[in-house]
């Protein structure tokens, strides 16, 4: 499907000198607004001896400070918002490196934008007006489920709210209600797909045209598994809380050549992750992204962690971002939900039965991503417990992790010493034996 008149804003054909025009207004704004009304970010500058005013160029922007994650920990929960508590329509939570979520708030206008750029990217997948779009990411504080559900409607497509889970009710709503598009991390699109191929329901028998998937890394590979067992085009969605949710960029269906980032509204940058400093085009890094447009809770120059490279402009104006390859921290993503090993590491610390020593083991089973947590007893509980007190163990663990992580593991316990020890260096506390992207 080609795009049409009338399904592109026209900044999507713009030229690059208007984008930067438009970017560089903007993005005075932006950091203006910022090192007024939020404190923290104010102090950082003045630190670094930059003020909004030195803001000329584009490239001026480098000379500013970064955000982190860190930086969000410590202003939590709200610390880091631009306006006052009343004008925040909506609040949305992702994983935190500790039991403390990072917290994120929009303004009425800023869901308004976001609605935007999810319907840009539900056109730029083919996705049209009266279309229905069956929504499995999940409703809730994550961004996914929400962010998706009002850009669809702003598509003017029909909403059908899913969430994820309920397999089997997913498929039956699809074949009853015969949308045209689905939204949904890769790998639950291929349990999904396995379902229906448990039902004996052919490719050709599916009503979906399209899927817009995200949340996780995904590799051409799986695209084509993907493609050719629900009968689709699969298309690449990419964003994150901290910068609005999901639609941040999304891949075109002409192209396929990775995500067209949304440039009017979130200006990237590709740093070298040890040093900070800007790498051209083209170059691997990590992706840093400053907000054009957000009003409740700017970020400038926030540090994604994801390593990636900038790409030139294919089928719109905008520039595109290629694979994500990687991490610069210890975030894991376990079915589209993200995680850090020290949220294990304070559930296993709470019980002083354990001792503290742990592994988390990554495993894919078909395609679903497998969490074992192995932990072990004390040394003076070694080898003195009988088997349904460590089974408590392991299931109270295995609960607190349910309800406080919000990811489903199996908790091993072992006797004292059961992990090995490295004598040198760090632990080795994860264990990835998913297959790579
Ligand atoms: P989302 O709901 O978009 O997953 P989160 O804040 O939970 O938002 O997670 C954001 C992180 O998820 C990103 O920093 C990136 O590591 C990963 N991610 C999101 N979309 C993609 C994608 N299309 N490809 C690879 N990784 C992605
Ligand atoms: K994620």
């Amino acid at each position: 499907k080609s795009p049409q008149a009338g399904d592109l804003d026209p900044i999507e054909t713009a030229s690059r000198d208007e984008i930067s025009a438009l970017q560089l207004e903007r993005l005075q704004w932006s950091v203006r607004h910022t090192y007024d009304n939020v404190e923290a970010y104010r102090k950082r500058c003045e630190e670094k001896g930059v003020h909004p005013d030195e803001l000329k160029s584009l490239a001026d922007l480098a000379r500013f400070p970064f955000m982190t994650k860190t930086d969000l920990r410590d202003n939590y929960p709200f610390g880091l918002f631009a306006v006052p508590r009343e004008k925040v329509a909506r609040l949305h939570a992702s994983s935190g490196t500790t039991g403390k979520s990072v917290v994120v708030g929009y303004t009425r206008r800023d869901l308004d934008n976001w609605a935007d750029v999810v319907a840009r990217s539900l056109r730029a997948a083919g996705v049209r007006a009266g279309d229905m779009v069956h929504n499995a990411y999940g409703y809730g504080m994550f961004t996914g489920g929400l962010g998706a559900h009002y850009g669809i409607e702003r598509a003017g497509c029909t909403a059908v709210p899913m969430s994820g889970g309920q397999t089997e009710k997913q498929v039956q709503q699809i074949m009853d209600f015969r949308p045209d598009a689905i939204m949904v991390t890769p790998s639950y699109s291929l349990v999904i797909a396995e379902e229906f191929e448990r039902l004996n329901i052919k490719p050709s028998e599916i009503s979906l045209k399209v899927g817009i998937f995200g949340a996780e890394p995904w590799g051409e590979g799986m695209r084509s598994e993907i493609e050719h067992k629900l009968g689709i085009d699969a298309i690449d969605i990419y964003g994150l809380t901290e910068v609005m949710g999901p639609g941040v960029a999304c891949e075109c269906i002409e192209t396929k050549d990775g995500p067209v980032i949304w440039e009017d509204h979130f200006y990237p940058e590709i740093v070298d992750p040890e040093t900070g400093e800007v790498l051209p085009d083209g170059e691997d890094g990590e992706l840093v992204f400053t907000s054009l447009t957000k009003e409740a809770f700017p970020v400038i120059r926030y540090r994604t962690r994801d390593l990636t490279r900038l790409l030139p402009p294919t089928a719109r104006a905008f520039r595109r971002i290629g694979k994500i390859t990687g991490r610069s921290d210890d975030m894991l993503i376990v079915r589209g939900v993200n995680v850090f090993p020290t949220q294990f590491e304070e559930q296993i610390l709470r019980d002083k039965r354990l001792s503290g020593n742990y592994q988390i083991v990554l495993t894919r089973d078909g395609h679903m991503d497998n969490v074992e947590v192995r932990c072990e007893v004390q040394r003076e509980l070694s080898g003195k417990l009988s088997r349904s007190e460590t089974e408590t163990i392991a299931r109270e663990l295995q609960q607190h992790i349910k309800t406080i992580i919000g990811i489903s593991t199996k908790v091993n316990v072992m006797e004292f010493e059961g992990i090995p020890r490295t004598l040198t260096g760090k632990a080795r506390r994860v264990i990835d034996q998913r297959p790579k992207q």
